[in-house]
């Protein structure tokens, strides 16, 4: 278990229909003890006093990102659609901003970054001003999937500065080939984070 503080955010990663429904397009497994876990954290992180934030996955129908227009993955997270809606099991907590990434065509892996198609440029998502505003200093990350959003939202907070936690039984990756997961637990400790 994480400590939280008024200093700490908890942010949940795409927890949403289309990665951790069994009927979702792109389920990744293990994804119902990932939310468990995860309603946990939530718990601790409400009753410490620290921000909750959930990422979401909210593509348009078409992207470069998707199989059908030339990427990798089957449709998902499609603004708007029951895919992209937050997992039913999810604590919500109340008033909890929600972050929207992958707008726009880009992949928005980051929960604090997306690279803008059109410039090639790295933008920030309103997360990173939403934490430094409340004067956040350390960041804990749940949710899906490790090797994709899990790992990039990572590697961002490291980079941002944040001291960085992600809790490894709250979270559970696609494995698009097969020891991805690992790999990218090894990146996540690699740039700094604790992984607990
Ligand atoms: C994700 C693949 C494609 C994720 C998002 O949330 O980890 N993975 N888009
Ligand atoms: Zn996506």
């Amino acid at each position: 278990m994480a400590d939280y503080d008024g200093r700490t955010a908890l942010v949940v990663v795409d927890v949403q229909n289309d990665f951790a429904h069994p009927d979702g397009s792109l389920y990744v497994d293990g994804a119902a003890g990932a939310i468990a876990r995860t309603n946990e954290e939530i718990a601790r992180a409400l009753e410490g006093g620290a921000l909750v934030a959930y990422s979401q996955d909210w593509h348009p129908e078409h992207t470069p990102h998707f199989a059908q227009d030339g990427g990798v993955w089957p449709v998902h997270g499609v603004a708007g659609s029951w895919g992209a809606e937050l997992h039913a099991d999810l604590a919500i907590a109340e008033g909890a901003p929600r972050v929207r990434k992958g707008a726009d065509g880009s992949d928005g892996y980051s929960a604090f970054s997306q690279r803008d198609p059109r410039s090639g440029e790295q933008e920030a998502t309103e997360l990173q001003a939403l934490l430094h505003d409340r004067g956040v200093e350390r960041v804990v990350i749940t949710g899906l999937a490790t090797d994709y959003c899990v790992k990039e939202t990572a590697l961002d907070s490291c980079r941002l500065g944040f001291a960085t936690t992600v809790i490894a039984e709250a979270i559970s990756a696609v494995n698009l080939e097969p020891g991805d997961g690992e790999r990218a637990l090894a990146a996540i400790r690699e740039a700094g984070a604790t992984i607990e």
